[in-house]
């Protein structure tokens, strides 16, 4: 099976696994697992923050971040086309008290500085709740992974600041940024306060993501991972396979990147599909069947005959997402596939 649906597919390397069974270990609740300790220093200083904490989930990631910059009855603002608004079971509201408030998303991923600031309400107007954090998302996944501009989010920032806001990045897949841009990951997390990215989407981890951030910020993210069930004991096993991924997995990434356009390019040649070329800038495909013999359903039911694997991400689009499971004869042999169901 070819395996396209997303990256959090991919398997953990040989390497990793060796890894993970020789690591030293500790209880890391009592901050006494070195594998652990060395993988936050490591996130740390790869992003270009003070400190990191090891999360189970990028959704824990996120909900941690939110908690920590949003007291209760205030609003986080949040992409309406993002994973945390989508994809996050509404966690900031349910456990914080936190009310998403959603922005509108353009095709390129960014918000618009101007609904940001409509979004913003008037503090002095008792009747409002206050806003508290805005958060971003990069690369960003419903819009297919487009890579945010470091130009837009040193805006961003800029608009925070005079505001008074934190800027949160849902960095799921920053390194994937970094490699499409070319820059250090430290480069793109200057631009907020808080960042989370994931270990275990194309950096091929079993299991994990971190959150970044100043010293105070990444003390309060620990309380409230241990709140929310995330204390961790002898985890240097997984933060071992961790290691391995951000110090062998990231410069290989251009091999995703370069599969995806192979993948987008051969599909733009299929009569029936809609896809827009300009959005595939890592490892993320998205496309439209427009043949009315298929409902998006029935055409990943008959992909998935075919031996080949996709996923819907909104509005019946489909995503493929390319990844260290997947090669060049991989991506041929699915076009092959997505050829002969619309022929
Ligand atoms: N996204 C998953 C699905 O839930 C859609 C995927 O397959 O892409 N932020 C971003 C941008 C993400 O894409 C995801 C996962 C998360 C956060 C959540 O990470 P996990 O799965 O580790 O909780």
């Amino acid at each position: 099976m070819i395996e396209l649906r997303s990256d959090t597919f991919t398997l953990p390397t040989p390497a990793m696994r060796e890894a993970a069974f020789y690591a030293q270990v500790g209880d890391d609740v009592y901050g006494e697992d070195p594998t652990v300790n060395r993988l936050e220093r490591l996130a740390a200083d790869m992003l270009g923050k003070e400190a990191a904490c090891f999360m189970p989930s990028g959704t824990m990631a996120n909900l941690t971040s939110i908690l920590v910059h949003c007291p209760r009855g205030t609003e986080v603002l949040v992409g309406d086309e993002s994973d945390i608004y989508h994809y996050e079971a509404g966690g900031a509201s349910v456990v914080g008290g936190i009310i998403y408030h959603a922005v509108p998303t353009r095709p390129d991923g960014t918000l618009p500085i101007p609904a940001l600031a409509q979004a913003i309400r008037d503090a002095s107007d008792s009747q409002f709740a206050e806003a508290a954090l805005i958060c971003l998302e990069n690369t960003h996944n419903r819009c297919g992974g487009v890579v945010l501009p470091l130009a837009y989010l040193a805006e961003v920032q800029r608009f925070a600041r005079e505001r008074g806001l934190p800027v949160h990045i849902d960095g799921a897949r920053i390194f994937n940024a970094a490699v499409a841009l070319g820059v250090r990951p430290a480069e793109i997390a200057q631009y907020a306060d808080s960042v989370q990215f994931c270990l275990s989407k194309g950096l091929a981890a079993p299991v994990g993501s971190l959150v970044v951030g100043d010293r105070r910020f990444v003390e309060r993210a620990r309380r409230l991972r241990k709140m929310l069930g995330g204390g961790m004991r002898q985890v240097g096993m997984m933060a071992a396979a961790g290691i391995v991924a951000l110090e062998t997995m990231v410069g290989r990434l251009v091999e995703d990147h370069a599969n995806a356009r192979r993948l987008a390019e051969g599909l733009a040649q299929i009569p029936g599909l809609r896809i827009n070329l300009e959005t595939v800038q890592t490892n993320i495909v998205i496309f439209e069947v427009l043949d009315d013999r298929y409902t998006w359903q029935s055409f990943l039911e008959a992909l998935s005959r075919h031996g080949v694997r996709m996923g819907e991400l909104g509005y019946g689009r489909i995503r493929a997402v390319t990844h260290y499971g997947i090669s060049a004869d991989d991506v041929d042999l699915a076009i092959e596939a997505v050829r002969r169901i619309l022929a």
